[in-house]
């Protein structure tokens, strides 16, 4: 079968950059193993003839009814697929899947049947509550970075935005491109109701949120700019580490510093 990517120059687009973002957890060392998850609302690019395509599998229950989801059609990383394996081979390691009418089931409709992710539920959660909201964010990224989970493991970090603070006060840019912050959810069990429940609600004000001991949540616009968004934020992670590994603990930017570049770049408070 020829792939649904053939012709469809934006759609091809979009997988690719999932793609690539697979390529860069893998590199960086945040997706060991099957690790992490993608997923992409990619209903802007389908077209008449992806809307008559035959499902390849049955409907499948998704376990809860997401209303807003309602013919949305989203790419999936495959459950227990490799990220370094879908950077090469994005269609073979993730599929494309229909939402069908009565929004509490999905069906897959491309290229071949590779089961969504076991946290599809949670993604698909979190986006129908964007969309819910209005949300022009179309993107869902989980994964493990290194240093960000490895500051999760100290309680002084997971105060409510102790860890935001100090990751802004790293290096002038984090603010700029993460401005809202680090939101912290204490440790739940990976894929359970609870987990997505505690993160939907912390979305509302981060669009990166950690998970204690585990993980990032991000949302954006598209995946490469969730994953610059993390990106920064583990950024300012390693230099805080490297500060510690030298013997001390770094000044960070002062007050009237963060308050400067906030006005600079008309950041939120
Ligand atoms: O699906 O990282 O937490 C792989 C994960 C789940
Ligand atoms: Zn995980």
């Amino acid at each position: 079968m020829e792939s649904i990517l053939k012709n469809r120059p934006a759609l091809e687009h979009e997988i690719y950059q999932v793609a690539e973002v697979a390529g860069y957890l893998w590199q960086k060392g945040w997706a060991e193993r099957n690790g992490g998850n993608i997923t992409v609302n990619i209903t802007e690019h389908v077209d008449d003839q992806i809307r008559t395509l035959p499902a390849i599998s049955e409907p499948m229950a998704i376990g809860v009814t997401l209303p807003h989801l309602k013919g949305c059609y989203f790419y999936c990383k495959g459950t227990q697929k490799r990220m370094r394996d879908l950077a090469r081979c994005p269609m073979d390691n993730g599929s494309i899947i229909r939402i069908t009418e009565d929004c509490a089931h999905y069906e897959i409709i491309a290229d071949s049947v590779v089961k969504p992710t076991s946290e599809l539920p949670a993604h698909l959660s979190v986006h129908n509550y964007l969309l819910a909201k209005g949300s022009p964010y179309r993107a869902s990224l989980h994964t493990h970075p290194i240093e960000l989970v490895a500051m999760s493991h100290s309680k002084t970090f997971l105060e409510k935005d102790v860890a935001t603070r100090l990751l802004w006060s790293m290096i002038p840019e984090t603010k700029a491109f993460c401005p809202r912050g680090l939101g912290i959810i204490p440790y739940m069990l990976p894929g359970s109701v609870d987990l997505a429940d505690a993160t939907l609600k912390e979305l509302d004000d981060y669009d990166v949120v950690m998970w204690e001991k585990h993980g990032v949540f991000a949302v954006d616009t598209d995946i490469m700019s969730a994953f610059d968004q993390v990106d920064v934020l583990n950024k300012s992670a390693q230099i805080y580490i490297a500060s510690k590994s030298m013997g001390f603990e770094p000044d960070g930017m002062s007050d009237e510093q963060m308050a400067e570049m906030t006005r600079a770049f008309n950041l939120p408070k």
